[in-house]
């Protein structure tokens, strides 16, 4: 009877842990695909048309009423590919200087003031954003080419043409730990077998979105009930010796555990949900 309830126990956990993993899962993939759909609008609307149906009061508006679509986002924001013989330019047309996002002091970086960043240091290009959903207003100016993170999946979103997400770091301003999911915007509808080459040559932006992962896990959890029996935690176990915890707090060990892989659509990146009992029976 004793192996039966252990049995019956082990179950229930792998059940609640795999509804709640593919629940996150599906929540994630839905809003790629939105995100998704966003880089296409302004590849068709700002450069198909001449002159651009998109400004930043359009993109505002639109990224606002669609929010819906985009769950666990915590805002989206476009910027744009400046090479540096054009900076000059678009600083004069933008009536604003290109800021730098990393300072040397860590802590007024994610005070996010923009009259306090630095301007940009010479580089060969630069990605500063100047289109944003009203929650991420604080990116705009910033080039997201001088943050290691935002930089890395720049390279590979714009070589690659799919979808790409960072490793867990803390977001400007919230100071809460996140994940970036970026999709490159080309000037031309790319065939899919395109080079890496001819992609990265047909880049005018990025669209990217940001997740706020411990606030936005907290709110699709509550959805569900039963927080009160079982504690769940997300990792980042793409270095498998090392895995980041993404949401949930240190674990205290009551013995039974299930871990339910989670799939973010980067097959870069490897994530899991790990799952325990509150109590100990
Ligand atoms: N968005 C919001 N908060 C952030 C952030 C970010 N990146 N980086 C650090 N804190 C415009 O990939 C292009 C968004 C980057 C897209």
């Amino acid at each position: 009877l004793d192996k039966k309830i252990k049995l019956r126990r082990e179950e229930t956990l792998a059940n609640m842990c795999d509804e709640r993993a593919r629940m996150l899962q599906d929540q994630f993939n839905v809003s790629m695909n939105h995100v998704h759909a966003l880089a296409i609008l302004v590849s068709t609307f700002h450069y198909g048309k001449d002159p651009s149906a998109i400004d930043q009061k359009t993109f505002g508006e639109y990224t606002e009423r669609t929010a819906f679509e985009r769950p666990l986002t915590s805002g989206v924001a476009y910027a744009l590919k400046v090479p540096h013989s054009e900076r000059k330019q678009f600083e004069k047309q933008h009536g604003w200087t290109i800021k730098k996002m990393e300072m040397e002091d860590q802590t007024l970086v994610q005070d996010c003031i923009p009259e306090k960043l630095d301007p940009a240091p010479i580089r060969d290009e630069y990605a500063p954003v100047i289109f944003s959903q009203e929650t991420v207003s604080h990116i705009v100016s910033i080039d997201m080419m001088s943050g290691k993170e935002d930089r890395d999946n720049i390279l590979r979103a714009r070589a690659s043409g799919k979808g790409v997400l960072t490793s867990p770091f803390k977001l400007l301003k919230s100071n809460h730990l996140g994940v970036v999911l970026t999709f490159a915007v080309y000037n031309a509808d790319l065939p899919l077998d395109s080079t890496p080459e001819l992609r990265i040559e047909s880049t005018v932006g990025y669209l990217g979105a940001s997740y706020d992962i411990p606030s936005l896990v907290e709110k699709l959890l509550h959805q569900l009930a039963s927080k009160q029996t079982i504690v769940v935690n997300v990792y980042d176990t793409t270095n498998a010796l090392a895995p980041i915890l993404m949401y949930g707090t240190d674990v205290t060990d009551t013995g039974l555990l299930h871990i339910s892989n989670l799939d973010f659509g980067d097959p870069l990146r490897k994530h899991q949900m790990h799952c325990r009992f509150k109590y100990k029976p």
